[in-house]
């Protein structure tokens, strides 16, 4: 390109654009550059050479692993998140990870550039490279339409700074979601806005609506058997401690979907994600959750009357979205559960909480039965129970404060069962979108460097989250983390519907399965080397623990390790 001074004396908006992701708290800015964000690269070495306050760009060699890692991060630091990707094909190799924001409500700012709009010389930024023309899209904005809550492009410099602070308000208002904003050349080599306007503070979170917060509580007094749903109530870590004491006043086991760790591990009303409590429930709390039960497979009897807590009760961007709920509260559970727990405790009678407390001893005994038996799993050599035993084994060997990092698909209740971790200490996305875990274990540990950062993936899993890219990032910021591959050579969930649907079928009678086969098998622990990591091959239970010791070690000397644990194909 052929250069053009910046003749004006305010700064270019690119430097307005560093300034204001420092000045609304981002930490951390997932980039992967190109042609259109040469001036970005400008000023956030100029920002460097200055001492001026920016975020630490973080390279990432997939735009999906830039992405996922501001999920993990967002999820450890709740601070609000910036990518920075190319045009519309760094937008489409977002990937699924823009499904995955989207469900976990992540507030992040993706920025995008924009094919530069003039072909004029004497205007800064103008094209100058035949791509200009190949990159410019009808509708670049569509590729994020679906997921994203907002979207806009900056039209000349000195609006990007209010743009910008309108996307960081939207995409922390509740419901929390990504934005997206394009940035075309010009308008960024063009002068700023001078000084930076005012933020534009996030929309204070929904509260409860009184007199339907009093029905709510009423309808949970009437019912004899509540039980409790959540998938992510313990987003915010200070909501653990009030669900736990609204479960143990009504006697409510709580069927923790495991997006977050939402009770005290241990806790004798925890279910550990099994649903069987619905089976004679006859009232249900849901708490932010996505899918509170599967139809076809278990759930509450039709009397049950239902009733829910959630920023987004309705869920528009689920098309088809029909559980019988009796009352729906937009409000946030951080706010509401201190309120309900007080409307309960105004009708506990003496004579309720006599009967809450026998509901209470009968589920605890339920549940204590549920953990017999996943204690009986973890010691036995049963080849079907292998996930069970190597992931007691993990769990053993790792330190209070690991933060387990989870996309372990059909053994994700297995890992519920035998990794219980406090809260605080575990993520999991809870959306189909795989190929997160990797992506997300960077972001946490760039959040909680001090802590050890254990990534739980399927074999699939592990190839969907683009691993060099993921430990290649890893290894040059110093984030390292262990990622454990339950290696089953397959993609043993879509096995399951083939055998499900088609249980006299060609492919059940034939054995013939070779769509979910993940043989021959790829050598993931040279994969690790090869990134800067170092990695183990385990075949036994009883190696599991001193592997895993083994990895916390390199994690300790900066090195990522992946321990490729090598279960029975199913
Ligand atoms: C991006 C993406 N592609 C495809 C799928 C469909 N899918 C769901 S589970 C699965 C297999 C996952 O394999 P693995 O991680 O090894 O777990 P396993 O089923 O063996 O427990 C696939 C391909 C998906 N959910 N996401
Ligand atoms: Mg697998």
């Amino acid at each position: 390109m052929s250069a053009v001074e910046n003749t004006f004396d305010t700064p270019e908006a690119a430097a307005d654009l560093i300034a204001l992701l420092a000045d609304e708290g981002v930490s951390h800015f997932f980039i992967n550059p190109g042609t259109d964000s040469a001036p970005l690269q400008e000023a956030l070495a100029a920002a460097r050479a200055t001492g001026t306050s920016a975020p630490q760009p973080v390279l990432c060699l997939h735009e999906s692993v830039a992405l996922a890692a501001a999920i993990g991060h967002h999820m450890v630091s709740a601070r609000p998140q910036a990518v920075m990707v190319h045009v519309d094909a760094g937008t489409l190799n977002l990937g699924c990870q823009i499904h995955n924001a989207q469900r976990n409500r992540t507030p992040v700012v993706v920025f995008a550039g924009r094919a530069p709009y003039t072909a004029a010389p004497q205007v800064r930024g103008h094209r100058d490279n035949h791509i200009h023309w190949q990159q410019e899209q009808l509708d670049q904005q569509a590729v994020m339409r679906a997921y994203g809550k907002w979207h806009m492009e900056v039209p000349r410099g000195r609006e990007l700074a209010p743009i910008v602070r309108r996307a960081f308000q939207v995409a922390q208002s509740s419901p929390t979601g990504p934005a997206y904003v394009m940035l075309p050349r010009e308008a960024l080599m063009e002068p700023g806005a001078g000084a930076l306007p005012r933020r534009l503070n996030p929309a204070v979170p929904p509260g409860p609506d009184p007199v339907a917060l009093d029905r709510l509580a009423a309808t949970l007094v009437a019912a004899d058997r509540v039980v409790i749903v959540t998938s992510r109530t313990a987003a915010d870590p200070a909501s653990v401690l009030v669900l736990a004491r609204i479960a143990e006043l009504l006697g409510a086991p709580v069927i923790d979907q495991g997006d977050r760790a939402n009770l005290p591990s241990g806790h004798p009303l925890h279910s550990m994600g099994d649903p069987a409590p619905l089976k004679a429930a006859d009232g249900v709390l849901l708490l932010d959750s996505e899918v509170p039960w599967v139809p076809a497979r278990l759930a509450p009897p039709d009397q049950a009357r239902v009733v829910q807590i959630d920023v987004d009760p309705v869920k528009v961007s689920m098309p088809l979205w029909s559980y019988p709920v009796e009352v729906a509260l937009t409000a946030d559970t951080r706010v509401t559960l201190p309120l309900l727990e007080q409307a309960l405790l105004r009708l506990a009678t003496a004579e309720r909480q006599q009967n809450w407390t026998a509901r209470r001893q009968a589920a605890e005994a339920q549940i204590a039965q549920q953990r017999e038996e996943a204690t009986r799993k973890a010691k036995s050599d049963r080849p079907v129970d292998a996930p069970d035993a190597m992931l007691a084994a993990l769990s053993r060997s790792l330190p209070e404060n690991a933060v387990l990092v989870q996309e372990a698909v059909t053994n994700r209740l297995a890992v519920g069962r035998q990794v219980p971790r406090q809260p605080g200490c575990l993520f999991d996305t809870g959306a189909p979108a795989l190929g997160w875990a990797l992506g997300g274990a960077l972001g946490v540990k760039l959040a909680r460097p001090e802590a050890p950062v254990v990534a739980v993936c399927g074999d699939g899993s592990f190839n969907f989250s683009v691993p060099t890219a993921a430990l290649w990032s890893a290894h040059r910021y110093g984030a390292p983390f262990v990622a454990v591959v339950l290696n089953n050579h397959s993609y043993w969930a879509s096995k399951l519907p083939v055998m499900d649907l088609y249980p006299d079928g060609a492919s059940v009678q034939a054995n013939d399965f070779p769509e979910t086969q993940l043989t021959p098998d790829t050598d993931y622990a040279a994969l690790a080397t090869a990134c800067g990591g170092a990695g183990q091959v385990v075949h036994m239970p009883q190696e599991m623990g001193e592997a895993t010791r083994w990895a916390l070690n390199e994690v300790d000397h900066g090195r990522c390790a992946v321990l490729d644990v090598r279960l029975p194909q199913p």
